[in-house]
């Protein structure tokens, strides 16, 4: 079959149509299983190894309390015979994962206009942006954070009312993650309250700082996962063997490689990239950072651990302001709580409550820029999907924890 489909593929080609893929992104995850597979450690880390090693598996995510895997069809029995081996219990939570980008896919993306009870390719996000700089040109202007492999602009929102004294620089970066679907939605959500409401604290919010908000750092990707496929994750580079992208949030010049990073181009999550900046996108935006002076903020937008990390995300040692962002997230998570009770983990540093990442941007933020407040907010999901008519509710969510985190930094003297 995929001999047949690859014979079309090659005709295609010859009657000069360039792109071909294997398949379609509806087909690609056709009757994946996702499992959540438990049991001791040793198997636990046997398991992994074997898998990830010697096949590839498009999402895992590990905890103490076990893993979710997306299983391609060839695979179940290989999964199955090796967790009885190791005496692993194994439960299928999805029976089909093409299920959901079916549903998503079908209900949940729009082409035309711009609302949050859909999710938006990049150049839609992009025609907001301009829409809301030219409807508030007064507070709002379009900035461009970077370049991407493709050519696209790493496009963002500068909004900062007029004032006569310069004010403290808070930086948004969201989508670094190509299937984060939630983040851009939810960073345009927090836009939109920025520009537009009349509610005090939120008033206040945009009054009090030179706001930096990039939706989509890595617009290459994004637009992949909706066109090609939902759980792409990396940049769209083109290493010289052949295979595609790098991880941007592995690709920073801060103790590149170390942790949760891969040195293998076809590494479908990981892969570090040839050198620390070698994705132009990630190259581009640290030099559009490193011109700003000022930066009391730097946020970083993902999902869906439901968790708020601190630098460094490799490093169980704790910054010199520790005590004072962790109380500051603490007041952040409480009033994100307020809204609609969702309980997220943390704060903490990623090594502490996740696992160590190296390269990645809030830990080179705050290592050569010295970026008092940085911090990772992991938004909620289910396997990268949270229902459209539900961005809403991360939305205002989001928008309280700003909120939050700005009342106690402004009570901890920061500002
Ligand atoms: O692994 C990551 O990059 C983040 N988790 S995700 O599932 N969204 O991929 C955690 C990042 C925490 N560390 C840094 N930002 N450096
Ligand atoms: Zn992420």
């Amino acid at each position: 079959m995929i001999i047949l489909h690859l014979l079309f593929c090659f005709s295609l080609l010859q009657s000069g149509l360039a792109k071909c893929v294997v398949d379609d992104n509806h087909s690609l995850y056709n009757e994946h299983k996702m499992y959540h597979i438990e049991g001791k450690k040793e198997g636990m880390d046997k398991f992994m190894n074997f898998l990830l090693k010697n096949h590839e598996i498009p999402y895992h995510s590990k905890t103490e309390k076990g893993c979710h895997m997306l299983v391609a069809p060839h695979l179940v029995p290989i999964v199955e015979d090796f967790a009885k081996n190791e005496g692993l219990s194994t439960k299928v939570v999805i029976n089909d994962y093409s299920e959901l980008i079916r549903l998503e896919k079908n209900n949940e993306r729009r082409k035309d206009g711009f609302s949050w009870t859909a999710y938006y390719d990049v150049d839609d996000i992009h025609k907001y942006l301009q829409n809301m700089s030219s409807q508030h040109s007064e507070m709002a202007q379009v900035v461009v954070g970077g370049q991407s492999y493709e050519g696209r602009q790493i496009l963002g929102l500068r909004i900062n009312t007029p004032s006569d004294v310069d004010k403290p620089i808070m930086f948004i970066e969201s989508g670094i993650h190509a299937r984060e679907w939630i983040t851009p939605a939810t960073t345009t959500y927090f836009i939109n309250e920025l520009l537009t409401s009349t509610d005090p604290e939120i008033v206040s919010l945009r009054n009090q700082f030179d706001w930096h908000i990039f939706p989509t750092v890595n617009p290459d990707g994004y637009h992949y996962t909706f066109t090609r496929d939902r759980l792409w994750r990396k940049t769209r580079s083109r290493s010289p063997n052949g295979c595609y992208g790098a991880d941007p949030n592995r690709n920073w010049d801060y103790n590149w490689l170390n942790y949760s990073s891969s040195d293998n181009p076809c590494d479908y999550q990981v892969y570090a990239g040839s050198k620390p900046f070698s994705e132009i996108e990630t190259r581009t935006l640290s030099e559009y950072i490193s011109g700003l002076e000022n930066m009391l903020g730097y946020i970083s937008f993902h999902s869906d651990a439901q968790t708020l990390l601190l630098p460094y995300s490799d490093s169980v040692e704790h910054v010199d302001n520790y005590d004072d962002l962790k109380q500051i997230g603490e007041t952040s998570l409480k009033y994100g709580y307020a809204v609609n009770q969702a309980k997220y983990d943390g704060p903490g540093t990623a090594a502490e409550i996740l696992y160590k990442a190296s390269g990645g941007s809030v830990d080179w933020v705050r290592n050569t820029q010295g970026t008092p407040l940085v911090y990772v907010y992991e938004l909620r999901g289910r396997y990268f999907h949270w229902p459209a008519r539900r961005i809403h509710e991360q939305g205002d969510e989001v928008t309280q924890m700003m909120v939050g985190l700005v009342y106690e930094a402004k009570n901890l003297g920061y500002f």
